[in-house]
């Protein structure tokens, strides 16, 4: 059978993905670029947007590099779970529940850093549509 994975620049395989030197988001997972953390599993980790757009504005990451959210749902399903299911406990906890999840895929679309992460916004009302 085909290997469905996505290709991964030099020539790394999935399995050998697991971080990425000079990746931003993989220094902050393994503590040695600060950030303001919020909470975290051995698989995923959520700390706040440096530049937060919302009262609520956390990012949630997985520990292990995948560059957006397509290569993360094609490569490994349940670490996308993962990353949803710790956007919506922040949500509970530090908003009313009420939340906008986005993942930004591809420079066209605002995507700045190539670690896929989710944007979990709230504590206001949210206005629609983005820019
Ligand atoms: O989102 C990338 C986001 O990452 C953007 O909202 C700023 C944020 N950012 C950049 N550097 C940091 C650090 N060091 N800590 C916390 N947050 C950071 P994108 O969707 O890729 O544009």
């Amino acid at each position: 059978m085909a290997d469905a994975r996505p290709h991964y620049p030099g020539g790394m395989s999935s399995a050998e993905n697991l971080a990425v030197p000079d990746c931003l988001f993989c220094r902050i997972v393994a503590g040695q670029v600060p950030a303001d953390l919020v909470a975290g599993t051995d698989r995923v980790v959520a700390f706040r947007d440096i530049n937060p757009q919302a009262p609520l504005h956390v990012l949630v990451v997985p520990r292990d590099h995948h560059a957006d959210v397509a290569q993360l749902a094609a490569v490994d399903p349940g670490l996308l779970a993962d990353v949803v299911a710790l956007a919506h406990e922040v949500a509970q906890t530090e908003a009313d529940g009420a939340y906008r999840l986005v993942f930004n895929t591809g420079a066209e679309a605002g995507q700045s850093v190539f670690h896929v992460h989710g944007h979990v916004i709230g504590g206001r009302r949210l206005g629609w549509s983005p820019a």
